[in-house]
Formats: C-alpha cells, structure tokens, sequence
C-alpha cells in the first residue's frame, strides 16, 4: 500500500530510526542551516538521519528536512522499498496512472485567502546567511497547467520569499512550466501555479527528476505508487494539487512581470548570481490542520539537494538507456562530487565497439541540462568506486581515440566554468556549454589482472583475524 500523506511516511522512517526530533528551539534565520550542514558534513551518507525541528522560535508550524534525500535508505523507504527494489519501483512510472480529482480534501482544512494568505507564516529558513537576501523556499513542488492539453507539470524550483504576498521562482530555461509560461505569454496572459509542501514522498521524488516534456509528474508517481494520486481543485487557481497536502501556495505569476532574484547559495557549492527572474503573487494559502512544512537541504554538496537529484537521474538515465535505446547497462552513477550533476558515470557490458558512443549520446539527448562528462566503462568496473573509474580512465582509454568533445550543447546553467561575457556571467537563456565522453572501455583483449587468484583472497578474508592486522590509529 502506499503511502496516503506525509503523516503517514514520517511515522515509518520513525519506526526504521531514520528520522531525528530536534526538540530545542531554533532559529530558522541561522541556526537550522548551519545545524544540518554540520549533520551532512559530520554524519556519512548510510548514516544520517532525516530531521524534524519541532520548535521554530516565533512559529508554530515544525520543518522536517533530508526526509526525501537524506540517505540511499531513506530515499528507498520513500519508494516503499528496500535499496534493491529502488530500481523496479522506479521503473513503474513508465506505467503512468492519471491522477483522481476528488471533491475535497485535508489540504483545504483552513484557508487564507487574499490579505489572510501571508508567504511569511512558513517557517522558510535563511539558507546561506549574509549572502542570501532573504529567506528561501528550497522544497516547492510547483504545480502549473499547459493551456492548450491540460497537462500538469511538477517541477522543485527555488521560491524567494519577498514579502507577506509576493515571491520571485527560479525556473531554467529548460523547465516544464517554461513551456506553459510561453504558451500564456505568447497570448499575453499570466501562468497560475500552485506551490506545494509536504506530501506522499513519491510526488517530491518525480517534482525533482527530469520526466520527458508533457508529462504529468503526478501521473508518473500514481504509476510508481500503484495507485492514483487523489487531487482537489484549488481555490482560486484553475490547478489540481494533492488532496493529502500539509500546505498549498495558491498565485500567479503576471504577464512579462520578470524582476531581481537572488542571488541564492548553490547546490554546485557556489553563491549564484541570481537574474531577473519571474515574480508569484499569492492569492491563497490553503493548509491542514496542524502543518508539517517541508525544507530540502542544498547548497555546497554533499547536500540532500545533490543525494536526491542522484538517485532519481540515475533512475531516469538508466530507464532511458535499457528501456528506449536497449543498451547493455550495467549502472549508472551520478557522483556527489560533481552536484550528482556535472558527471555521469556508466558501466556497460558492451556487445559492440559502437555502444559506449550511444549511451553519452543518449544521455545528452535527454530534457536536463546535465552530464558535462560522461564516462564509460566495462561491467568489471564498480563505479561506484572512485578508484576503479580512475583505473580504467588510466590504462583502457587513449586520448586520441577515445574522448568525444561536443561544442554548442545546452548548458549546466549554474557552472562557474561558464565563460564570461564583458567580465559578467551570461543570463541562462544565453548560456552554451560543451561536452566530453570518456570511452574508457577496453578496445580489445586484455592481459588478465594481476590480482592473486579469487580463492585465496576469499580464504584469507575469511580468516582475517588469524593475521593480526589493524589500520594504525
Ligand atoms: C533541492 C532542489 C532545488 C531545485 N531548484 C531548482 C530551481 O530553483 N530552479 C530550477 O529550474 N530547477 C531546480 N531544481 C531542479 C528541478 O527540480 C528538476 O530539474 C526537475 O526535474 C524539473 O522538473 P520539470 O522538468 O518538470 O521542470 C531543483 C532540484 C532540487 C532537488
Ligand atoms: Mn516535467
């Protein structure tokens, strides 16, 4: 069964222990940013707790945080699976089941409509204090309509909390409600979206995954739940939103009303410059009783920002290349160091001197402004180990050969490595980047390796002790 709320889900990451209260007070203006830096950079990844900050001075509604990306375990247990089954649960969405619009729901228990529906009564954290320029919404899943299907979107952008009743969203160029904004705009007219927070975890893990252009994100998640998503219209806006949601964000985003956002503390680990950028004005703000409000943690990796984005690309990827192009992948691997962003890595059982090209190419050709590099590999190579990818980097790739560098391809819009225009960084819209493939498949047959035969290592690890060797402390 899956889960019917945020409620629900939280209770079971209780029960696992995955889940930490922060009974002491807190100040979400500096002390919960730095509290759960130092949780991700003192705690390793198979180890963390997702947390919940049950006392926000001056708020009465609690932030729960690394609830959806904190850790692989955690990131299964929203699936409602193991680490094993992420795979096959994932790969339910390409069975997509249409969301259920019901007549009401929890989500509109209360409602602040107009002046009532203030943005500043979430308890939104101040996430890179002294450089951010006000507190940020980190974990929107922002809902908008395409006015000639009907389609949905879900996608997770940043929301700036400017005042009571108006926000400013970061949405890249490549973004599935850009598409719904042109629609509107090419007629002159405004794009209404509902923000969302805190819901059954599969809609926050198919809000930051890159589904294709026209799909419903909520569609995709009732095909991984097994199970529709039931939805209620909202209240002043002509969108469908969970009906089980903590809080809904109900406004608009006017006609050509672009202005200064930013700048934002980035998930590469940089400050971003932030632009021009569009405005959301509220109209309603509609909520349970007794919301949970929901944070991601991103900024400098590792975050949970780069643990979530990895999981679900790899997923994604890896659907694309077996289900669309029938390629021999063994895994793919989003490494943290790169922002699970800037590199992918790909290991492959090839059957043809061909298909290690077809997979960057297939990767490249997906809806995601990710993979500068992409490298791949032989099946023998654990990719999920640093060092056997710099192995097979080092002695199964010539550089003549085996390196593919393509000019002119869409960029990762928030990489220092940009080049400059006038000594300035070029807005998104105007960015180019290229990319680079590392075949690092052998070309031919291979002396065997010079490993001890597999026998011995396996007795002598059996009966380590009898040697008496400790790591030096
Ligand atoms: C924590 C977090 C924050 C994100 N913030 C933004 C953002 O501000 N703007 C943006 O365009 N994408 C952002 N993304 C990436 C999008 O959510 C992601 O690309 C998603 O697939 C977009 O959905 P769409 O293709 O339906 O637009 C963020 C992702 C995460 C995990
Ligand atoms: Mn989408």
């Amino acid at each position: 069964m899956p889960y019917k709320d945020l409620r629900e889900y939280l209770k079971v990451l209780e029960s696992k222990g995955l889940l930490c209260h922060v009974t002491a007070e807190v100040d979400k203006d500096w002390e919960i940013s730095a509290v759960c830096r130092h949780t991700f950079r003192s705690i390793p990844q198979e180890r963390r707790p997702a947390l919940m900050f049950d006392k926000i001075k001056g708020h009465d509604i609690p932030l729960v945080v690394g609830i959806l990306g904190g850790s692989r375990e955690i990131y299964a247990t929203a699936l409602g699976t193991d680490q094993k089954g992420v795979w096959d649960t994932w790969a339910r969405g390409k069975n997509p089941i249409p969301p259920k619009l019901v007549s009401s729901g929890p989500c509109q228990e209360v409602v602040h409509l107009g002046a009532d529906a203030n943005l500043e009564m979430l308890p939104a954290p101040i996430w890179t204090v002294g450089q951010d320029p006000s507190p940020y919404h980190t974990s929107p899943f922002v809902i908008s309509r395409d006015p000639e299907t009907r389609v949905q979107n879900v996608g997770t952008y940043r929301l700036q909390v400017k005042n009571a009743h108006r926000g400013g969203l970061m949405i890249n160029p490549q973004r599935g409600m850009r598409v719904h904004m042109q629609k509107n705009e090419a007629k002159g007219g405004a794009t209404e979206a509902a923000i969302v927070f805190g819901t059954d975890p599969v809609i926050g893990l198919t809000s930051v995954s890159p589904f294709p252009a026209g799909v419903d994100e909520l569609a995709a998640a009732g095909g991984i739940r097994g199970e529709a998503v039931e939805v209620v219209r909202c209240k002043t806006v002509d969108i469908d939103v969970p009906a089980t949601a903590e809080i809904v964000v109900e406004g608009r985003i006017p006609y050509l009303g672009n202005e200064p956002e930013g700048p934002f503390g980035e998930y590469a680990g940089y400050m971003g410059a932030g632009g021009n950028n569009p405005v959301f004005e509220v109209t309603c703000i509609t909520h349970r009783k007794n919301p949970i409000y929901q944070a991601f943690l991103s900024q400098m990796p590792p975050s949970e920002s780069s643990c979530i984005k990895g999981f679900g690309r790899e997923n994604e990827i890896r659907r694309h290349l077996v289900n669309n192009l029938g390629l021999p992948i063994h895994d793919v691997c989003l490494p943290e160091s790169g922002s699970s962003t800037a590199t992918v890595l790909v290991s492959m059982k090839k059957q043809n001197r061909f298909q290690p090209q077809k997979a960057m190419m297939g990767i490249w050709s997906m809806n995601a402004g990710l993979a500068k590099i992409v490298v791949v590999v032989d099946d023998d190579i654990n990719i999920r180990d640093p060092f056997q990818v710099d192995w097979a980097i080092a002695f199964r790739m010539q550089p003549a050969d085996d390196i593919r560098i393509v000019p002119n391809t869409d960029p990762i819009t928030l990489d220092p490595s940009q080049p400059l225009r006038d000594g300035k960084v070029l807005p998104a819209s105007e960015q180019v980047s290229s990319k680079l493939g590392i075949d690092a498949t052998r070309k031919h047959a291979y002396p065997p390796p010079s490993v001890p035969p597999k026998e011995h290592l396996e007795k002598v690890a059996s009966q380590w002790d009898r040697y008496g060797i400790r790591p030096v402390s």
